[in-house]
């Protein structure tokens, strides 16, 4: 049957778009080189599962191509020309041609082996550390929260007990095997660095654990990958790898207890009126700057900020704890015991706050602080933190018969101002 001729236009024009799209989409390559791209990967564990990844598109590429070619081929060569040929007989069936149907079998196992050969052997080296590389792996604890994640190191014991714990943000040594334990503290959880591994669940009652490798030291963006609740989209984490030194010097320095800033409280560091800030919602939490050296703009996060003021930061010191922040927080050596929030001993040492969401500086602390439900719609410290039965309120406070919220914490903007100061000056 032959389509009558203006569907025939429509026809080829849908075909010139399709295919005008298709070579823009893939002329951008843009696609390719986003930090959550998984084509850019830059360790073995996502090399050999990329590596998978092109076996299979190769050979079904091919399966592609000779199935769509013959097609093609049939309908054009078959096709009816004419009214009598529309009615023709169909031409001789060869159907129970041993030939044909052994050779499209062993075609079909052949190509299956192609694939199953690497899959099974990525399948093996992704599922732990390398036995020869064991001895010299690095082991990590990751737990997934909603919605943020603590990353526990058991090996580096802390001086009077426990060990070192920091949140949203995990450092590893580079150019070593790191096995990461994988847990969850309420709902199921995906632990993902694109670049670096693929994702393996973080599941309730169960262990799960894998192993990635940093080839070079750099700055990686991580995700959660499975839904965990409201905020789940902005449930993600970094990781940075440093050279062996630069690790060993972060670990001393993490083990410190909180840095303490000489401070008068007789000052009046409430005479500084902050400039007032107006938050959109969804307004852009990160800037190009950050992105384009955000190896070296952690570096630099390390060290203390130029324009620190002592005496802001004593007030700010006092609000921690005035304004119960420290029921869920704990800044070890100054204040605090929970453990059911981000461990913010080191929080002015890292380039992310609320998750992942936010690049930590002086306005989205302030931002955070003030009104955290508007960064993070229905977050725990907005709604408060489940434990057990009960409820430890955040910024609202849950009935727990009705479930009716009302104001708990308010913050104003010179007393986010001053609290900034203070978990900046927390290096
Ligand atoms: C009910 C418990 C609770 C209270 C009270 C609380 N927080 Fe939080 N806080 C959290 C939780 C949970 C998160 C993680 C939220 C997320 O990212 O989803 C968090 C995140 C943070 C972060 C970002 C840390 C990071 O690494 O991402 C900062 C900074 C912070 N809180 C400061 C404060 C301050 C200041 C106060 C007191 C005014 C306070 N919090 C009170 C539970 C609490
Ligand atoms: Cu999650």
């Amino acid at each position: 049957m032959r389509l009558p001729a203006p569907s025939r236009i429509a026809f080829r024009q849908l075909a010139a778009l399709s295919l005008a799209s298709l070579a823009s989409f893939l002329g951008g390559w843009s696609w390719i080189e986003g930090p959550q791209s998984t084509f850019d990967t830059q360790g073995p564990v996502a090399k050999s599962q990329l590596d998978v990844f092109y076996t299979t598109v190769w050979v079904t590429g091919i399966i592609f191509v000779v199935v769509a070619g013959v097609l093609t081929y049939a309908t054009l060569k078959f096709r009816a020309r004419n009214e009598s040929d529309a009615h023709a007989e169909p031409p001789a069936q060869s159907h129970g041609n041993p030939f044909i149907e052994l050779g499209l079998i062993a075609a079909s196992v052949f190509a299956l082996v192609i694939i199953a050969v690497p899959t099974l052997r990525a399948i093996w080296y992704t599922y732990d550390v390398p036995e020869a590389e064991k001895a010299n792996a690095y082991e990590v604890n990751a737990t997934g929260l909603q919605w943020w994640f603590r990353f526990d190191y058991p090996s580096e014991g802390l001086d009077n007990s426990g060990h070192l714990v920091t949140g949203n943000e995990l450092v590893i040594p580079a150019n070593r095997p790191v096995r990461i334990n994988l847990r969850t503290a309420d709902v199921i959880h995906s632990f993902w660095v694109p670049k670096l591994a693929g994702k393996v669940d973080m599941l309730p009652n169960r262990g799960n654990h894998l192993w990635l490798q940093a080839d070079q030291p750099g700055y990686f963006w991580g995700q959660c990958a499975e839904f965990c609740g409201e905020d789940h989209a902005v449930m993600r984490f970094r990781v940075i790898a440093l050279e062996a030194k630069d690790f060993a010097e972060w670990v001393a320095q993490q083990k410190q207890p909180a840095r303490t800033v000489a401070t008068n409280l007789t000052a009046e560091p409430l005479r500084i009126q902050p400039a007032s800030l107006t938050f959109k919602r969804n307004a852009p939490g990160w800037s190009q700057e950050f992105d384009l050296n955000p190896l070296e703009n952690w570096k630099q996060k390390q060290f203390p900020e130029k324009d620190e003021n002592p005496a802001l930061i004593a007030h700010g010191r006092k609000l921690f704890q005035e304004k119960s922040c420290i029921s869920c927080h704990t800044v070890r050596g100054h204040e605090g015991v929970g453990t059911t929030a981000p461990d913010l001993t080191h929080v002015g040492a890292r380039t992310t706050i609320a998750g992942g969401l936010l690049e930590n500086n002086e306005a989205n602390l302030r931002r955070w602080i003030i009104d955290p439900n508007n960064v993070k719609p229905g977050n725990k410290m907005y709604v408060g933190v489940p434990l057990g039965a009960s409820v430890m309120p955040g910024y609202m406070l849950r009935d727990a018969k009705t479930g009716h919220l009302t104001p708990n914490i308010k913050i104003d903007n010179s007393e986010g101002a001053a609290l900034a100061a203070y978990l900046l000056s927390l290096k």
